[in-house]
């Protein structure tokens, strides 16, 4: 069993215990078990093999330890099946919808017997939950809402997710008999926010039938839709599903730019093919002599003239190489053909390009580390630079800083600075932004900060008009510099809130504000559309990952990705300045007042 199905199973065995109304402690020590093991760059497997003490591991008593080994032995826990004997394991569904916290999910299952999403909208319909205690009309219309949200997303997985479950599978197949080469097309390739499903291809000779039989008996398969000669698909036990295709080396580069998709730029794509008398498809790229009707011919018929790799398919309809991030037909093809933009597809951001972290939480706030430890994580990463940016006092539940604790904090980072070379560490908080726009921060604090965020967490159900001229009136704070995740989005769990983003960005441009690509994988908020838009206006954007933790900067990554899926260049981005230039940046407005 793999690190993350041994984490859902510990999530889920802690969120039943939950709704029955456990002890807070118990349940918290799942949850910090949970981000142990999601942590770990080691298989727990291969640590119980080799015999060693689980105990050693942060948050893992020895409960939590005989619960691993347990599900690592046996493939299964009997303390969950227990559970479920007593508690319907659909519950934790509930959870998940905005608005239904674990009480309510006990009281909806005890009084009216609903224990799925499906059995509550039904219930919510009828009107029965308006009148249980603890639940109005407007808690039933949130809950509603959230039920659209849920069904939007259920079926789908988190990139990050997707990138943990699969990497197992990428090291199993790397082993199978006759494989010459493996590549995950699809959305995951093109980087998308969340995945349907993941396809896989795999270079070899054909016929193939040992490479689909080591796919199909992949440990984590719990079922096998299909097992072909040249396609399989399999259901995980995370429930993620995975396409397999075999292709021979000739047609290994059409496959893997058909695969990629998307759909609308692989039609774009054929449709500059046939202006040229070709037909591309996933076999390769074909010249069909003249005067024969496409439906009569099969599929390698005609005279092959690419398809080995992926680039000899772009070149043959003379197009440049276009990045997998780019194609959703928003104006890559004709790029890549020279055609709409004089300088084709531009150059997107690298990871490479980062020099900065500049919204982060330490011990001061919410975070999981100190600020020493942030800092010399940024430092281990490359960085020049970070902001150390903790919540304000608004935010109670996690322990904001007050304008008084931010000069002892101040201090600190004085004291973790002096001892640290080669990064610089710049004064910062995550400010909340109030019902009416003003900031949850002291003006003699904000003065004193390098640098200001800032971002709303709270009456989020606010009207369009309303939030809008909230957000606008806290970014016009002379001392704002950075819009955190703008939109409030958690994929899955929370829509955006209401925001005429137009207006948001024109008057960041005027302001001379940025903009951030929060690159927490359930944020990425900005999302692609609304950071090229910010490109486009020139408004500064910042890739910033919002960590809680030293693991979680890690996150950078996805929030590159979704840069690059806005198009967006180095030049683009505010925190690949040198630390000189950012530090000019900062000025910028005093320097525009002089
Ligand atoms: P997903 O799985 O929903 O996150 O999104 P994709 O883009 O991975 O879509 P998927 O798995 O249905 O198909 C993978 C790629 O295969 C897709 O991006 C483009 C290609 N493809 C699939 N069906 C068609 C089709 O009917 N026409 C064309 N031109 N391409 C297709
Ligand atoms: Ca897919
Ligand atoms: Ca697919
Ligand atoms: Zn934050």
């Amino acid at each position: 069993m793999e690190n993350v199905e041994i984490a859902g199973v510990l999530e889920e065995l802690g969120n039943l215990l939950e709704i029955q109304g456990s002890n807070p402690f118990r349940i918290r020590a799942y949850r910090n078990a949970v981000l142990t093991v999601r942590g770990l760059t080691r298989p727990l497997a291969a640590m119980v093999e080799e015999g060693e003490d689980l105990t050693a591991l942060p948050a893992i008593g020895k409960d939590m330890s005989a619960h691993i080994v347990e599900l690592i032995q046996t493939g299964g826990l009997a303390r969950l099946a227990e559970v479920s004997t007593e508690i319907p394991r659909s519950l934790v569904q509930l959870v998940k919808l905005d608005g239904v916290g674990p009480k309510k999910a006990k009281k909806l299952w005890e009084s009216l017997g609903v224990t799925t999403v499906d059995e509550l909208e039904v219930a919510l319909k009828a009107g029965r939950v308006e009148s249980l205690a603890g639940f109005g009309a407007t808690s039933v219309a949130k809950i509603l809402a959230s039920i659209d949200d849920f069904r939007r997303y259920s079926g789908r997985f988190l990139l990050s997710k997707v990138d943990a479950l699969i990497e197992p599978l990428l090291a199993h197949m790397r082993e199978a008999p006759g494989v010459e080469r493996i590549e995950v097309a699809g959305s995951y390739r093109r980087r998308k926010e969340t995945i349907g499903d993941v396809d896989l291809l795999v270079q070899a000779e054909l016929p193939a039938p040992a490479v689909m039989e080591h796919f199909t008996a992949f440990g984590s398969v719990e079922k096998v839709v299909a097992a072909g000669d040249t396609r399989g698909s399999v259901v995980l036990r995370s429930g993620l599903e995975v396409d397999l295709r075999v292709i021979p080396a000739r047609s290994f580069g059409a496959a893997l730019h058909y695969f990629t998709g998307s759909k609308e730029h692989n039609v774009a794509v054929r449709q500059i093919a046939q202006r040229q008398g070709l037909r591309v498809n996933e076999w390769g790229v074909f010249r069909m002599p003249e005067g024969v009707d496409p439906a009569d011919v099969g599929k390698e018929d005609g005279e092959r003239v690419a398809g080995e790799t992926e680039s000899s398919v772009f070149e043959v309809l003379g197009m440049g190489w276009v990045p997998p991030v780019l194609r959703e037909n928003r104006g890559e093809v004709e790029a890549a053909l020279g055609v709409a933009l004089d300088n084709g597809v531009p150059d997107l951001v690298t990871l490479e390009d980062i020099q900065g972290d500049l919204h982060m939480h330490s011990t001061w706030s919410d975070g999981k580390a100190s600020v020493e430890e942030m800092a010399r994580a940024c430092k281990a990463r490359g960085y020049r630079y970070l902001a150390m940016s903790d919540h304000s006092p608004a935010l109670a539940m996690v322990g904001g800083i007050t304008p008084e604790r931010a000069v002892d904090q101040w201090e600190e980072i004085d004291q973790v600075q002096g001892g640290l070379d080669g990064i610089t560490i710049f004064k910062s908080l995550e400010v909340d932004i109030l019902r009416d726009g003003s900031l949850d921060m002291t003006d003699e604090v904000l003065e004193a900060l390098d640098l200001v965020l800032v971002s709303v967490h709270s009456l989020m159900e606010m009207d369009r008009v309303s939030m809008t001229d909230r957000v606008i009136t806290a970014i016009q704070h002379p001392q704002v510099d950075i819009l955190a995740h703008p939109t409030g989005r958690l994929l899955g769990r929370r829509e955006p809130f209401q925001l005429e983003m137009e207006e948001v960005l024109q008057a960041a441009r005027d302001l001379d504000v940025a903009v951030e690509i929060n690159a927490n994988p359930s944020r990425l908020d900005l999302n692609d559309v609304h950071a090229h838009r910010a490109k486009e206006l020139g408004v500064k954007v910042c890739i910033n990952t919002d960590a809680h933790s030293v693991q979680r900067l890690d996150h950078m990554s996805y929030g590159v990705d979704q840069a690059r899926r806005a198009w967006l260049s180095r030049e683009d981005v505010l925190n690949t300045m040198t630390l000189a230039q950012f530090r000019e940046w900062l000025e910028r407005r005093d320097v525009t007042t002089t």
